[in-house]
């Protein structure tokens, strides 16, 4: 397996809760490198766009509202299998199934309250890492 990127979301229920800095430390302690970082808040447009494979599911108007109620961090972490990786590092969507060394078992409270987000393919994280941050901010 070669080094990989991807796109990690620090939500707004995780950033509400003054969490950021929890989840930056492991990030860092898992031996990611993190490429780049930005605290932003998403437009509808915006984040309805990000989760276009989600349209017609009946949660994504939830899933827009809530993405849109504060202000999220982005970043592009950098590892080897860094796909699976950060996904295995956040558990499982729903955060009330998750193992309590997860991201989304510390921080999440729900399936849709769950703290972080990840690319979940190659294809994805290309999608996502570029939607958020031009070439020159992926180096
Ligand atoms: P993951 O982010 O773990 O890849 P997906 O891609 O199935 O999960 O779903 C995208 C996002 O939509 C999830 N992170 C979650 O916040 C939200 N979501 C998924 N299923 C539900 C649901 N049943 N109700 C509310 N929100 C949901």
């Amino acid at each position: 397996m070669s080094l990989q990127q991807t796109l990690a979301i620090v939500k707004p229920d995780a950033v509400r809760a003054g969490n950021t800095g929890h989840i930056v430390q492991m990030i860092e302690d898992a031996g990611f490198s993190i490429k780049n970082m930005k605290k932003t808040s998403l437009t509808k447009a915006q984040a309805e766009g990000f989760y276009y494979v989600h349209a017609a599911r009946p949660f994504f108007g939830e899933l827009v509202t809530f993405m849109t109620s504060g202000p999220v961090v982005l970043m592009i972490l950098e590892a080897e299998d860094a796909i699976q990786k950060w996904r295995d590092l956040m558990g499982p969507t729903d955060a009330t199934k998750a193992p309590k060394d997860t991201v989304r078992g510390r921080f999440g409270t729900s399936i849709g309250e769950n703290a972080s987000h990840g690319s979940d393919a190659p294809e994805t994280a290309a999608f996502e890492t570029a939607y958020f941050f031009s070439c020159f901010e992926r180096k």
